[in-house]
Order: C-alpha cells, then structure tokens, then sequence
C-alpha cells in the first residue's frame, strides 16, 4: 500500500560514518557493513488507535538509522509492515461498534499524516498483512510439509523445537518466555501443543471473523510472526542488515520471525542486528494501547505544536532508554527548537565544520541523539554569546540538523 512522502534529505558536505548498534541477539555493539543497498525491517503498527509518542520514539530510532546509511552515500532499502488484521484490531472494532476494515483504514491514515508531519522516511514498500496473505499461505505449507509445522484443532503451529538457534535473538530462559510468550499474544497453556511456546502460524476461521483462503491450509487468517517473515523475506531476503521494533518485539516476535525465516531457508542469522528502542511510559506505566495512558502525536499537532518540537523532544532521549515522557519534556523540547531556530537566522556564525562531524560521530555511535543535541546546543549557545563570521555556518547547520536529525529549522 502506499506509505507517505518523503521529505527532502540534504546532502552534506564530506561523508559520513558506519553505523555502530546495539545487537540484541550478541548484547554488544556491532559495526555494520552493508553493502550499496542497506536493508532494514520496522515492524509497523497495529492500527487500532492513534499514534503515541511510544510509537514516535520507536520509529525515529529508525528513521535516524536510515540517516545515517544515507549520510555515508547508500541507498536504503527500508521496507515497515501494517498489523491491518489481528485480534486487537478485531476486539476494539467490536467494542466500538465500527467494521475492523474501516478502523484499520483511517488509523493507518492517520499514522501516514504523523509520520509525514515528524519528517520520518517513508519505506520504500509499506505492507499490509492482509494484502501479504497470498505470500504467507505458501510458507506455512511448506513449513508444515518440512515437519516443522503441525496442527491442532484446525489451527497450525510452528514448532520451535525445528530451529536450532530458537532462542538467540532475546537470549531468555524458557520461564521468562513462557511468561512473556502469555503475556504478548501467544497461548503457551494451551492443551496439546508440542512446546508450550509454539507459537500459530495459521489460525483456521473463527466464527463472526475475517477469514481467507488459505489454499490446503483451510480458511482462515495469519499468526503475527509469519506475516513479518513473509513480508521481509519477499522484499529483503534473508541476511538483511536491521530487523528493528520496540524492546516489547524482542519477544516473541522478533525470536519466533527470525525461526521462522531461518527453518524455511536454512540460513542464519535472519538479520545481522536486532535493534530494539526502550519503551515510553506516561504516569510510571508503558505508554500503551490496551491501557490507554496515551498522549497521541496528532493530539499535540492538533494543539498547535510544531511537529519539529515533538521530534526534538524524542530525540532528547537515547532510543535504547527507557524514558517517561512529561509536559516538561516537551516544554524543554519546544525552548530547544526556539534557539536553534533564532541561531541559524542569522547571517552569519561560529563555523559549523566541527559539529557536523560531531553530529556524524554521536549517531554513529549507536545512535546517540542526545550527544548530537548537545553539540548542536553548544552551537547555538556560541552563535548567541559571541556570533561569527562564517557566512555559510547556520545554512550548514540548518542541512545538518535536517538531513542527519530529521529536524526542520
Ligand atoms: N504491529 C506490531 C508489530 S508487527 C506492533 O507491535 N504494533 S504496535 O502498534 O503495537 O507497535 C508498533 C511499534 O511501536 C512496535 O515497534 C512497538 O514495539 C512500538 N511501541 C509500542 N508501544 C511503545 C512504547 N510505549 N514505547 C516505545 N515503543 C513502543
Ligand atoms: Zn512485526
């Protein structure tokens, strides 16, 4: 489907730097290397409800990842998903009386407007898990006639037992997945399953739901896990450089996706990192959907705030942090935003050549927006304190901020 437009990314002057991250799989940093075309998988949303800042902090840790890649003169394959069928998405239609097909539309709608508003890349292929079905059908049938699938009740589940690196991406125990596998959509106490943590790869049709034709598999609709695997290996392929999400996807999405990939392939790793943002809380708790503790991003754009203030305010955290988002911080977001804007008005300033070479160093460094706010800051302070005569600087820091920070001074 489609995604969004794209806004303009500056190029800057010399070239930038190999990303270092985070690898959840090998807990350390990792330099990748990719080749002239970086690919990278976003899990996208399940768009059920608005956008929250949860969501905004997630996906700019992406966008600046591609920045990055795009800063040292690669192209960026990005391709994101759209949960458009699952049973969230279903349980809140009923709840509000609306058709799922019609409240997946307009969230999705919405998400493409904050998107575009925060200045985010769009992917270059936006799928949605419906319009993935025809390619997920094959793979559960293949997984199934591998042995690595089997079924139960009309329903079929993948066996994790069958991948020899089951377990390497969150590197937990079988108690800590048990519980989380309860805790995030799987059904590990379910009776006649071969390991309680098999998760489905088909669910045969439900009564009162969606379901599709899923050739020898029976109607019915998509597990969670396979729908990204089948998207990412149809645009990707295996290997991939970044399979990204919230730290909430480590698992058991991102463990069962990767399981699922390499069964069908017999190749390892799926992807060389898997990097995962920290979670945004608002009052203490994960800022959430099923909770409700929620402030949207088009909530604050329909209250008058500059979008690029919302970005500033995310990018004033670590994306591996987990963080509390306050009336502060997006006050402290919007004072930011009004000094950087009044520093590059001028005419004139300090020279920039050094902070575009820290800004470059900070996100190099697993991302590191903070740092690269800081610099930008001391910048700024410089131009107010004392000014300059490089007449070139706050057009250079202008592009800098855009094209590296997604900021638009
Ligand atoms: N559709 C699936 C992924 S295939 C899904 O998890 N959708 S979601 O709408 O629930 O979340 C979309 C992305 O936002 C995920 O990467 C998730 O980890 C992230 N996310 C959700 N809540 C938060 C939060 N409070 N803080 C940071 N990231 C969050
Ligand atoms: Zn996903």
């Amino acid at each position: 489907m489609y995604a969004w437009p794209a806004s303009e990314v500056p190029v800057l002057p010399g070239k930038g730097r190999d990303l270092r991250i985070h690898d959840t799989a090998t807990g350390g940093l990792v330099t990748l290397d990719p080749g002239p075309v970086a690919r990278i998988y976003v899990c996208g949303i399940t768009p059920y409800d608005a956008t929250h800042m949860g969501h905004a902090a997630t996906y700019n840790a992406f966008d600046l990842v591609q920045r990055v890649w795009l800063d040292t003169k690669r192209q960026v394959h990005y391709v994101q998903n759209v949960t458009d069928v699952d049973d969230p998405l279903l349980e809140r239609a009923e709840r509000d009386g609306i058709d799922w097909v019609a409240l997946a539309e307009k969230e999705t709608a919405l998400f493409r407007e904050d998107m575009t508003a925060l200045r985010m890349l769009p992917p270059r292929e936006y799928i949605g898990a419906v319009e993935a079905i025809p390619g997920i059908v094959p793979l559960v049938e293949r997984l199934r006639d591998a042995g690595a699938a089997y079924e139960l009740e009309g329903d079929i589940y993948f066996s994790v037992e069958s991948d020899p690196h089951f377990g390497k991406v969150s590197g937990l125990d079988a108690a800590a997945m048990r519980l989380l596998s309860a805790e995030r959509g799987g059904d590990p106490d379910r009776p006649g399953k071969k390991n309680p943590l098999d998760p489905m790869l088909w669910m045969a049709a439900r009564e009162g739901e969606p379901s599709w034709d899923g050739g020898s598999l029976g109607r019915g609709r998509p597990g969670w896990h396979i729908e990204c695997v089948a998207i990412a290996l149809d645009h990707l392929g295996m290997g991939f450089d970044v399979q990204g999400g919230g730290s909430d996807l480590a698992f058991p999405h991102h463990e069962m996706g990767a399981s699922h990939a390499q069964v069908l392939t017999g190749e390892f790793p799926m992807a060389r990192a898997y990097v995962h943002a920290g979670m945004v809380a608002l009052h203490g708790e994960k800022m959430s959907k099923s909770k409700g503790n929620l402030v949207f991003v088009s909530r604050l754009r329909q209250d008058g705030v500059d979008p690029a203030a919302i970005r500033l305010a995310l990018l004033a955290h670590h994306y591996r942090a987990d963080w509390e988002w306050t009336d502060q911080v997006l006050e402290d977001a919007v004072a930011r935003l009004g000094r950087w804007r009044a520093a590059v008005s001028r005419p004139d300033g300090p020279s920039a050549e050094a902070l575009v070479e820290e800004i470059r160093e900070a996100l190099a460094d697993d991302l590191d927006a903070p740092a690269a706010l800081a610099a930008v800051d001391r910048w700024a302070a410089l131009q107010q304190e004392q000014g300059g005569t490089d007449e070139g600087a706050p057009g250079v820091v202008s592009r800098a901020v855009d094209a590296l920070l997604g900021v638009a001074l």
